[in-house]
């Protein structure tokens, strides 16, 4: 499929009646709609959307189609009907097995419930539909159910009736206000209970009844309060900031112990993982509750940014994912601050990165697809959000604003594309957006180098700044990009006043505004030589430039900018660990660069230092991050080895400070701060890596919140201190109840980086806290081993030959989560020669397996085709 193949829908039902008998072993779903041909489709015959469904009965206008005039297409996943009138009844009937389905898309039952999961694709598996986002239909649900297996049945957005049949069973009745695609329908049944709060609603004073749902044992556990008061929080934040106010009478959550993703936006009826909302102190990490009130706004902010105005086609993902990624980035940062702009610079560059510089690498818009599945990307979600950031950085918040108010008023109810949103920037703000465009276009990430030149003598500074973008699959030469680059010239007193004679500079917002691949700006009265302070908003470009001697360590004590002196500190830890990496491949005996422990010394005795940026630039850069640099031949488990002997020598070098720090930030109560728990936690993180446990070990025994237990539990697994069998043992029976946690102990010992943590995971597959018909159980155990270097990397190539055996497993079982669990061994190319072979050994396996589904077969044919001539040579 190819976006620029995209045809209008040639019919449109814009009212569906739904029937749903539901069975554990067969359901029967009946679809009936008053369907219409759009003008121009003259003769085309209606051609619905489904996929393993038994026909019961197709009828047209009350009249059953002769089995002459459809055929069903099992490949093409359509059903075909001849010589439809331009307007008729279709009425549709077929059944499905929900306990039988374990892919977690559709409508399926686990653990004693029924959901679902439709987008994208996922309403074909259900009933026989017009499924595609453009056919937008006001949805009416009848649901049948067993009164005691299922007291409770809901679906979207509002609740008609509920009716005793007498026999039984029940009948609920769901409406839609809204006209929706059939993506965002959902349906929930079983024994569930609920907590239930209010929200009124500004400036309308609507009242919204607020339910978030579980089973029983789940809502009785107190779980859940963290989410409601998450889920007030962002009505009112998108009421403030972007003048959205929720359009219904009712707003559900419901909590799944079985969802293969984090969380779905369908119409007033969230669909959730687990991971996303239950929260306890004593359960849930500092992080946790961040990902919960990030998440539960994502989904919330959908209602406008995906429910009211949706995608045309699956190829503009990122209007909705990339707009809401932005709008739950800027919530989370209101309260955040500066850690969460860290954490989405810190995904950008680890992961987001590597995948624009690996073989499926691809523009935020997508050109071609095989699965929609497969386009919800890192690149889509989080690459999409930083270019609207850009947007927002060259226009300007106010001006920004009047362009989402013009895209929700001119787009409510239509299902548009990624130009419709900057075509309504441009048009609210007048500015000119054509060469931004191309972001959309280009996959790869590109690159700025300064190059900077102080004219003493005049007192000017001039930058030349060359940008370029490196090729990738399919795209060898790209054109320059429109990059906002915010710079800051920081002096003696800070930052420094200048004008720009030359070049596009803003002095008001610091934004120099590249558009050439070579620009020059000359800037004016610079009077002292001043420190480059650069991309301080984040333009999603890697940034070269060479410090000057004391550059870096003046800019991370005196930048005025708290994000550039976690960067530039980034940047020094960076080339210090690439250095050590160097020596170690050539043999040299490795010694800490003293730039690095002078810079950590510096941050350890800096007394005014907020407490969120001292943790962040104790932090050293991820090992992924690491090996993006390095680009080609990566050797992983020597990258952790030089990471892992960086913060050894630090931890030594600096024993007692971080001692200190611990003292100072550690406390055995809540509530703390979360800065001061993840300081206590860096800290004891150092500690243990200079060899020190005793820390730890009565951390472990005294923590009264999870985000200090998991911390001591990490170190003393990890750390292999004597009595882990007691630790692991005891941790387990703690908290045996609390899958989440459970999911934590799976996911710690398959990162033990220690020698027999393969045998215990493969032990782990057999315990009977394993399932695999839980994706989080999956990803927690098999999933984080792939996160583990030292092991899943080993040079033997047992890792990887145990996670393909995994991977051909699991494909029969949840087709989409395997695809997803497929992306660590297709970038094989970056790694070095031996683990090549390796890695292609396994992918060819994957390969030659014929029932591989289509999404993995997509990923794997990508990853293959990199393959080239030199490789054999
Ligand atoms: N829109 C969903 C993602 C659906 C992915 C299907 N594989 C969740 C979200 O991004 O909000
Ligand atoms: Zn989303």
């Amino acid at each position: 499929m190819k976006r620029l193949d995209y045809k209008s829908p040639e019919f449109r039902a814009p009212e569906i009646h739904l029937q749903f008998k539901l069975g554990e072993d067969t359901s029967v779903v009946t679809l009936i709609a008053h369907v219409f041909r759009e003008p121009g489709a003259q003769g085309a015959p209606l051609v619905l959307n489904g996929k393993n469904l038994e026909l019961r009965s197709l009828k047209i206008d009350s009249v059953d189609v002769p089995p002459d005039q459809y055929e069903v297409n099992e490949e093409a996943e359509t059903l075909t009907v001849r010589d439809v009138p331009d307007d008729f009844v279709l009425e549709v009937s077929n059944a499905v097995h929900p306990a039988a389905n374990t892919t977690g898309s559709g409508l399926y039952f686990v653990k004693g419930m029924f959901s679902t999961q439709c987008e994208p694709e996922g309403f074909r598996t259900i009933v026989y539909s017009l499924d595609r986002p453009d056919v937008l239909s006001k949805i009416t649900a009848e649901i049948i159910a067993d009164k005691a297996k299922c007291p409770v049945v809901i679906s979207n957005p509002n609740f008609v009736s509920l009716t005793d049949n007498g026999d039984g069973t029940h009948t609920a009745v769901w409406s839609d206000v809204f006209p929706k695609p059939t993506y965002l329908f959902a349906l929930v049944a079983g024994d569930l209970s609920y907590i239930e709060d209010e929200y009124v609603t500004s400036p309308s004073k609507r009242e919204v009844t607020l339910r978030i749902f579980s089973t029983r044992e789940i809502i009785e556990s107190g779980q859940c309060a963290h989410a409601m008061a998450s889920l007030k929080k962002a009505m009112k934040w998108d009421e403030d900031v972007f003048g959205r106010e929720y359009d219904l009478g009712m707003f559900q959550i419901f909590v799944s112990p079985t969802f293969n993703m984090g969380a779905m936006e369908n119409k007033g009826l969230n669909i959730f993982n687990v991971c996303y909302v239950l929260a306890l102190p004593e359960t849930a990490t500092d992080s946790e509750y961040e990902n919960i009130i990030r998440v539960v706004g994502h989904e919330y902010f959908h209602n406008w940014s995906g429910d009211r105005v949706t995608c045309r086609d699956w190829f503009q993902i990122s209007l909705k994912e990339g707009f809401t990624v932005y709008r739950d980035q800027e919530f989370s940062r209101s309260f955040e601050g500066l850690p969460k702009v860290i954490d989405d610079v810190w995904t950008m560059r680890t992961a987001q990165f590597a995948q624009d510089a690996g073989p499926s690498a691809h523009p935020i818009r997508l050109d071609e697809m095989v699965v929609p599945h497969n386009g919800y990307t890192l690149t889509v979600y989080e690459k999409g959000a930083e270019v609207i950031r850009m947007m927002e950085v060259i226009l300007g918040k106010e001006e920004f604003r009047v362009g989402t108010d013009l895209f929700f008023s001119r787009h409510d109810g239509q299902a548009v594309t990624c130009e419709d949103f900057v075509k309504a920037m441009e048009d609210a703000s007048g500015a000119d957006l054509t060469q931004f465009r191309e972001w959309y276009n280009w996959a790869g990430t590109p690159v700025v180098e300064v190059v900077a030149h102080y004219d003493d003598a005049n007192k000017k500074l001039v930058l030349d700044i060359v940008q370029t973008c490196p090729p990738t699959p399919g795209q060898p030469e790209k054109p320059p990009f429109v990059i906002p680059f915010v710079v800051g010239l920081v002096g003696k007193g800070g930052d420094m006043k200048v004008s720009a004679s030359e070049g596009n500079y803003d002095a008001e917002t610091g934004v120099i505004l590249i558009t050439q691949r070579h620009e020059t700006i000359v800037f004016e009265n610079v009077y002292e030589e001043p420190a480059l302070s650069l991309n301080r908003r984040f333009a999603p470009v890697k940034v070269k430039y060479d410090y000057r001697e004391g550059e870096i360590a003046f800019l991370a004590k005196h930048d005025p900018c708290a994000f550039s002196r976690w960067d530039v500190m980034q940047t020094l830890a960076k080339s210090v660990l690439l250095k050590l990496y160097e020596d170690q491949k050539g043999g040299k005996e490795l010694v800490l660069d003293a730039s690095l422990v002078g810079a950590v010394g510096v941050v350890l005795a800096d007394e005014s230092i907020d407490l969120d940026l001292q943790d962040a630039m104790l932090t050293l850069p991820s090992e992924k991050e690491l090996g993006n640099e390095l680009a080609v031949e990566v050797d992983p488990v020597a990258v952790r080895l030089v990471r892992e002997f960086a913060k050894a020598e630090l931890a030594r070098v600096f024993s007692s400070e971080f001692g200190e720090l611990y003292r100072r930030n550690h406390s055995t109560d809540m509530p703390g701060s979360v800065a001061k728990r993840a300081l206590a936690n860096a800290a004891l993180a150092y500690l243990a890596a200079g060899g020190f446990y005793c820390e730890a070990s009565e951390q472990f025994l005294t923590a009264s919140n999870m985000t200090a237990k998991l911390a001591a539990f990490v170190e003393l697994v990890h750390g292999n201190v004597s009595g882990t069998e007691r630790v692991l043992q005891s941790f387990y029976e703690q908290y045996e109840k609390h899958e989440n946690v459970i999911d934590k102990w799976f996911r710690v010992q398959a990162t033990n980086p220690n020698a027999g943590t393969l045998d215990t995971v493969k032990k782990l597959m057999e315990h009977p806290a394993f399932d695999w018909k839980i994706p989080n159980r999956v990803r927690s155990l098999v999933g984080s081993f792939a996160a583990n270097t030292m092991q899943f990397h080993g040079i033997s190539g047992d890792g990887y030959r145990f996670y393909t055996d995994f991977l051909l497993k699991y494909n029969a079982i949840n087709a989409e989560v395997a695809a997803r669990m497929v992306d660590v061994l297709i970038d094989w190319k970056r790694y070095d020669k031996s683990r090549q072979k390796l890695l292609l050994a396994e992918l060819l396996r994957l390969d030659a397996e014929p029932t591989l589904s289509a999404g993995m077969r997509d990923k794997v044919s990508k990853a293959l085709s990199v393959l080239c001539e030199s490789y054999f040579a």
